[in-house]
């Protein structure tokens, strides 16, 4: 896994400070994943390809739920609420300036193929966590997206540095068959819990499953133990 600055422009200044800490991190990440011989796209130095796992090179496959909502980004608008001091509702200007970073990572889907290096770009989600300011209470989130799907996850893997809301891919906005304009992208867990079309974050103070979920879908869906179902 790897973190550089996106292109520096005027009104991310602040941001600089925080940006520079997660790259540290980021690097000593994965020096700690080489060092060992792993993938860098494991932080936990785990193998890189969780078991039962296929890697799909050229083909980065595409699932929703027949429907693949047309939102473009100047009307796009996400509303974050719930258990949190500062409900607020984002166009995608405002989005943005909460700060982008770039990030590959890889991603894992539970019908069992995985792409690697990923390069993205996004607002980390422990940004947004801060802009909110959760209750202390707070313990899930549930993503809500535009084609009325949800996933929830539980708030410390939401908070962890590799979580981002993405708006690009390799250099580019996030294709609509993606989830773009925006989409979150947790890469510790099944692709299920990264919500394309996001519309929304809700904080919980307590656990409530989603579409997938609901399904018998787990509700962590960590790919490294295979919570899959159940
Ligand atoms: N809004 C929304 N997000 C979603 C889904 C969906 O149907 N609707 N499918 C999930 C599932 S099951 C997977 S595997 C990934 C697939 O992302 P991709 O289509 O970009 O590969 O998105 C997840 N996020
Ligand atoms: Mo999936």
């Amino acid at each position: 896994m790897f973190l550089k600055s996106p292109t520096p422009r005027a009104t991310l200044g602040a941001m600089e400070p925080i940006n520079e800490r997660m790259i540290a991190a980021k690097q000593s990440i994965a020096e700690k994943g080489k060092a060992k011989g792993k993938g860098i796209g494991d932080a936990d130095g785990r193998d890189r390809l969780p078991p039962g796992q296929k890697l799909v090179t050229d083909d980065w496959p595409v699932l929703d739920l027949g429907i693949q909502p047309n939102v473009p980004a100047d009307s796009w608008q996400m509303k974050i609420w719930g258990a949190c001091e500062s409900p607020v509702v984002l166009n995608f200007k405002q989005f943005e300036k909460i700060g982008l970073v770039d990030l590959v990572t890889d991603f894992h889907c539970v019908t069992t193929w995985s792409t690697y290096d990923n390069p993205w770009r996004g607002v980390p989600m422990a940004k947004v966590i801060e802009l909110a300011r959760p209750h202390v209470g707070a313990t899930h989130v549930m993503f809500h997206s535009y084609d009325g799907y949800t996933t929830n996850v539980p708030l410390p893997d939401c908070a962890r540095e590799d979580c981002l809301l993405v708006a690009h891919w390799r250099g580019r906005p996030l294709e609509r068959k993606h989830g773009g304009p925006v989409r979150g992208m947790i890469p510790h867990l099944y692709a299920w819990k990264s919500a394309k079309w996001l519309k929304g974050i809700e904080f919980m103070t307590g656990d409530k499953p989603g579409f997938w979920e609901v399904r018998g879908y787990h509700m962590r869906g960590d790919p490294w133990k295979e919570e899959r179902f159940g």
